[in-house]
């Protein structure tokens, strides 16, 4: 007569349908020498305010544009992820400025913060350095039209679709 074994091998572990409950680290309450609750609260609350504050300037600082903006020209930022606007709309025959802006650091490995706008069929080649602004002049051509402006000097260059915009010439 067969006896029902929970296991046919002794080493196997039991199956008994129930988990063993996970092993918690004992909860010690802090030791008595130690900073008040409120202090360290206090402390605490400090730090997330510094690193909050910390971050917050990060984060205004990359959207703020480095320099003033020069009255009447126009404002083009420019990063690794583009131009901002990527579209600009000037008159035929008008004397254009354009206020460029490169919004990234120097730490940049990849152009080393350094962006460029150039139109190749007006012969336009801008170029500005890391976290810093520059106002550059023109006079958009006669005739209506649109041209591609492109940066070549970061992120695969002006085959990357990102590093490209269209200037429209209108009449
Ligand atoms: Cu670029």
């Amino acid at each position: 007569m067969a006896r029902r074994t929970a296991s046919r091998y002794p080493s196997e572990p039991q199956t008994t349908g129930r988990h063993p409950e996970p092993r918690r680290a004992a909860v010690r309450p802090a030791p008595s020498g130690g900073l008040p609750r409120w202090l360290r609260l206090g402390v605490f609350a400090t730090v997330v305010l510094v690193v909050g504050i910390v971050a917050a300037n990060l984060v205004i600082g990359r959207l703020q544009p480095p320099g003033a903006p020069e009255a009447n020209a126009l404002q083009v930022h420019v990063s690794m992820a583009g131009y901002d606007p990527d579209q600009l709309t000037v008159k035929a025959g008008q004397s254009v400025k354009i206020q460029l802006a490169s919004m990234d650091t120097s730490m940049h490995s990849d152009g080393g913060g350094w962006h460029q706008l150039a139109i190749d069929e007006l012969g336009l080649n801008f170029k500005v350095g890391p976290e810093s602004s520059q106002v550059f002049s023109f006079t958009a051509p006669a005739a209506p039209g649109t041209y591609t402006y492109y940066c070549d000097v970061c992120c695969g260059g002006k085959s990357n679709p990102a590093m490209q915009g269209k200037l429209t010439v209108t009449a």
